[in-house]
């Protein structure tokens, strides 16, 4: 049998800050074997009261925009003033094809290299477009091991933008000078998530056309509703390349912390945040017993296949599978 780290153990080097120790938690936090489940729950449990410090950020964008570049520049730039960073990078190809993002990994090679920096790619978690169902826990871990800014990478590709923002302080949404943001059909939706929005690429010819698309992007937003009563998004420029504009976007970062603390609003944020959680859980954890229960399970697929020949609405197939589902568990409390 593997040897299994004593819970309590592996908490107290967490909170120590140990490097091979977050590394291990996060491995038994994505671990998909039952019996690591209660023992992950032990570990997050025994490290909660020490999250609230990292403050926690979300980047988003287009495919290409330069998400993993700037996480790399604004990393190095955080170590540079002696700032531990996380970056956890959402891999959406994980569930394609089983593998991780090289690429990124190439395009972070400096910071994976430096000792204030941990970063790890996490499979989306077999949800399509959809964050891995264990980031947010993966994210708690990072910020109880002292890192002061815990990062999350993810694609702009719709429902992962919701539920990243759903985990962060603060969901930052990069865009490119020359637009192309709004043909991927990307843009409004999640602007109105943003708390703040980068234009990257603003070196060498992009220049004049990042500051026109900072402009036309803030004019955007001044329409919208604000996500926020305390708090006006900005519109920056940076450039990943050549580094321009990466402190302001700290400088703006720490503003709104401070912003956020001061009004309370953090607080109560990280607390829905929290009660949200706690009912995607239940649901999520509910559909996993449905489709481990072999008898609703392959009613299941036999009624999917009527729902899909048109031949069963879809409520009444739903209604079955539950009732065959209860059925089950009823049984199961009578002959455990
Ligand atoms: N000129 C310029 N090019 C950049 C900048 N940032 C990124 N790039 C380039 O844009 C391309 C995409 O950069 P990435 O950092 O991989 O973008 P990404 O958003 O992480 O891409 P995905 O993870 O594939 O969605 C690369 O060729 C980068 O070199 C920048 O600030 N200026
Ligand atoms: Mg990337």
């Amino acid at each position: 049998m593997a040897k299994q780290p004593d819970i309590t153990e592996l908490a107290n080097q967490l909170i120590a800050g140990d490097r091979r120790a977050l590394a291990r938690a996060i491995t038994l936090i994505e671990s998909r074997r039952a019996d690591d489940r209660p023992r992950a729950g032990d570990l997050l449990r025994a490290v909660l009261p020490h999250t609230a410090k990292a403050i926690r950020l979300g980047f988003s964008g287009a495919p290409g925009v330069g998400k993993s570049s700037f996480i790399e520049t604004f990393g190095r730039f955080l170590t540079a003033q002696g700032l531990k960073v996380a970056v956890l990078a959402i891999d959406p190809s994980s569930t394609l094809s089983g593998g991780s993002i090289l690429g990124d990994k190439t395009r972070m090679e400096q910071l994976s290299r430096d000792p204030n920096a941990f970063i790890r790619p996490s499979p989306s978690g077999g949800a399509l477009g959809g964050v891995a169902r264990r980031t947010r826990e993966s994210m708690l871990a990072a910020a109880a091991a002292g890192y002061d800014a815990v990062i999350i990478e993810t694609v702009g590709v719709g429902q992962s933008e919701t539920e990243v923002c759903g985990m962060v302080d603060m969901f930052v949404l990069l865009l490119s000078p020359g637009g192309g943001d709004e043909l991927q059909g990307i843009k409004r939706g999640i602007m109105e998530l943003a708390d703040l929005v980068i234009v990257n690429k603003a070196d060498g010819e992009f220049l004049k056309a990042a500051g026109r698309a900072a402009a036309e992007h803030q004019a955007a937003l001044h329409l919208m509703r604000p996500k926020s009563r305390n708090w006006q998004v900005p519109v920056l420029q940076c450039s990943a390349l050549t580094g321009d504009g990466v402190s302001r976007v700290w400088e703006t970062i720490t503003h709104y912390r401070e912003t956020m603390e001061k009004t309370g609003e953090l607080t109560l944020r990280r607390q829905e945040q929290a009660r949200a959680w706690m009912w995607t859980e239940v649901q999520d954890s509910l559909l996993d017993l449905l489709r481990q229960d072999p008898e609703a399970a392959k009613l299941a697929r036999t009624l999917e296949k009527q729902v899909v020949a048109g031949t069963l609405p879809a409520s009444a197939a739903a209604q079955r599978v539950l009732d065959a589902f209860q059925a089950s568990l009823a049984r199961l409390k009578f002959n455990p």
